[in-house]
């Protein structure tokens, strides 16, 4: 039994199995990747070594949670999870002033907090954070990482997990592998995707598509020697070439030095775009899902407590690719998201309904992260052939959306502002604050049962639902953030406000939106947490025949709970033959009253119905 490259390894058997098992999966998966680079051996070598040295680093604390997800893999589908994300300095004015408001996420529900980027970051623009000068140092104005620990920590204590983000498509062009990279020192050069001539950059852009075309067009910026570098996103995001075996275990360091501080679930941003290949859209290429297995395996022996959450904003096939117990456990899940929105704004639920009867199901051991809205901009990703199928031309219905919600559309309740107007594709999203895209600035009467139906969506179609942060006091856009220069040439900034002081400290006022808003949550989020229905992601499509309201059912072991929604902005009848099965006495639970389905049905305009046997 004694093999010493376990010395120190503590916890001998398990980390034994563990490095043998998932050390093989990783030398095999690096295999596949790097075929016969000739760095590999050094790379599988290093990276395994890394591995060990994490697990010998990690703190007695965190093996504690290592062992107790290990004994229940299952823990995130639980249906008292409950996720919210906030930036640290606008919502509590750093990482110490998080800790503060334990107490409020504790009123509130939360068992898991994702802190938007807090590392590192060049002066002026840097992407909300998300152009990473150094993964090991936070942005001083923000707090240290001895700040982030203990948050981490305190958040642990009370039973909330600490998400943040692995921003590992690319870094800062300030961070020193880059700097050294543009000083010329090819070790690093190779670290990046740079040439000294257009040819290549000429090549890949024949395919690939414009992110942030108001930043610059195509893939690639040229920097003042005249060399070019791929950059997907900003001219200040330099994308990371994976291509070579010795980025993958610079970036394994980096990441078990983040699971090491007490990150429990990593969000994996911008997971299509880690791997390029000419001739091709360089966005969910086979490899890109290899290199996030292989990170999955570093971590399932050092850190296996810690979850990837796959952000991959894209066709609903390729968000799909990234779901799987050993690569992504989680993933978000743009397409409800999308969805929702769509179905509020055309009054019509058939493409939600479709989305949820065909595309909602997950391999066991997996699970959605349901959001209303991100930090970012809304994109309108679902699929082509889907709205086909309903009669419904795509790119007409993205201009419909992007018309309607950022208040272009005659009679739209929506105060949202477009972002990333392409004019050579006639591609745009949308930014804005869910309150004042669904009506509450504008002063609609619909406005706050809408933002209640959206967020019941979220709640109860299975996985972690996420809520952004001051969204369930109902903030509004906050245009002010577009005053500093760095922040005006992007309106994703509109949705992303301030602490909205006012409307918290008006929280328990019934007599305030912000009062309505947050009661009515809270009784949803109770409701969430006393059912067991809405654990796991099981789910039935129940076809209503009326195209105002969706249905599905959450089955359990005591009966489902029906869920009922009325998108419209009137009265509308389900018949009774789509309820026929759903004969007896039932209970609505977000009114409290005795209802029965069989006979069919009336709900009030924007009405949600959960529905249980009583
Ligand atoms: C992500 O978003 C982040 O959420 C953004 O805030 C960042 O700006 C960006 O990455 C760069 O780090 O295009 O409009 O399919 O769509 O990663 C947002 C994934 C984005 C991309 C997504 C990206």
């Amino acid at each position: 039994m004694t093999d010493e490259r376990f010395d120190g390894l503590g916890d001998g058997t398990d980390f034994e199995s563990r490095f043998r098992v998932e050390g093989r999966r990783l030398t095999r998966l690096l295999g596949e990747i790097y075929g016969d680079h000739p760095a590999l051996a050094e790379a599988e070598e290093a990276a395994l070594g890394l591995a060990r040295t994490s697990w010998r680093e990690r703190s007695a604390d965190l093996r504690d949670l290592d062992r107790r997800r290990l004994a229940d893999p299952g823990w995130f589908q639980s249906n008292d999870m409950l996720g919210g994300f906030c930036y640290a300095d606008l919502y509590a004015g750093g990482i110490a002033g998080l800790r503060e408001r334990i107490p409020y996420f504790r009123e509130l529900g939360l068992t898991y907090l994702h802190v938007m980027p807090p590392f590192a970051v060049p002066e002026g623009n840097s992407d909300g954070g998300y152009a990473v000068s150094s993964y090991r140092e936070l942005d001083p104005r923000l707090g240290t990482m001895a700040d982030l620990r203990r948050l981490g920590e305190a958040l642990r204590g009370e039973g909330i997990s600490l998400a943040v983000d692995f921003v590992f498509n690319h870094t800062a062009s300030d961070h020193e592998w880059a700097r050294r990279a543009a000083a010329g020192d090819p070790v690093f050069r190779d670290f990046y995707w740079m040439f000294d001539s257009r040819d290549q950059p000429d090549a890949f852009e024949a395919t690939t598509r414009e992110i942030f075309p108001d930043d610059h067009p195509g893939s690639f910026v040229q920097l003042d020697d005249g060399t070019w570098v791929w950059a997907s996103f900003h001219s200040f995001q330099w994308d990371l070439n994976y291509s070579n075996p010795a980025v993958f275990v610079a970036m394994a360091g980096e990441m078990l030095f983040l699971a090491n501080q007490g990150v429990e679930v990593l969000r994996m941003d911008a997971v299509p775009f880690i791997w390029k290949q000419l001739g091709t859209s360089s966005e969910n290429l086979p490899q890109a899902h290899l290199l996030l297995q292989a990170f999955n395996a570093i971590c399932r022996i050092a850190a296996p407590a810690m979850l990837f959450l796959s952000e991959a904003i894209v066709h609903p096939d390729d968000v799909l690719g990234y779901v799987r117990p050993d690569e992504c456990q989680l993933s978000y899940n743009p397409l409800q998201m999308a969805l929702t929105w769509e179905a509020l704004a055309t009054r019509d639920v058939r493409l939600l309904q479709s989305a949820l009867a065909e595309r909602h199901a997950l391999p066991a051991g997996t699970a959605w992260v349901n959001y209303v809205r991100s930090h970012d901009d809304i994109g309108w990703t679902f699929a082509d052939e889907d709205a086909a199928r309903l009669g419904i031309d795509a790119y007409g219905h993205r201009r419909f959306l992007n018309d309607y919600y950022t208040g272009r559309f005659e009679g739209s309740f929506a105060r949202g502002v477009a972002f990333q107007f392409n004019p050579k594709t006639g591609d745009s999203r949308v930014s804005g604050a869910t309150a004042s895209l669904l009506g509450l600035e504008s002063g609609d009467a619909g406005a706050l049962d809408r933002i209640l139906l959206a967020y019941s969506l979220a709640l109860s179609t299975g996985g972690i639902p996420l809520i952004f942060l001051g969204d369930e006091v109902g903030q509004l856009n906050d245009y002010s953030q577009l005053e500093l220069p760095e922040r005006a040439g992007d309106s994703r900034w509109v949705g992303r406000p301030r602490y909205p002081a006012r409307k918290y400290a008006e929280r328990s006022d019934p007599s305030t939106d912000a009062g309505r808003v947050y009661s009515r949550m809270r009784r949803l989020i109770a409701l969430r947490k006393q059912y067991a229905q809405f654990a796991g992601g099981e789910l039935r499509a129940l076809e209503t025949g009326n195209r105002r309201v969706l249905g599905y059912e959450r089955p359990g072991p005591d009966g489902p709970v029906v869920v009922l929604a009325n998108v419209g902005d009137d009265l509308e009848h389900v018949e009774p033959e789509a309820l026929a099965e759903l004969g007896g006495e039932w209970t609505e639970l977000i009114s409290r009253r005795p209802v029965e389905l069989q006979g069919g049905v009336t709900l009030a305009a924007h009405e949600v119905w959960w529905v249980v046997r009583p």
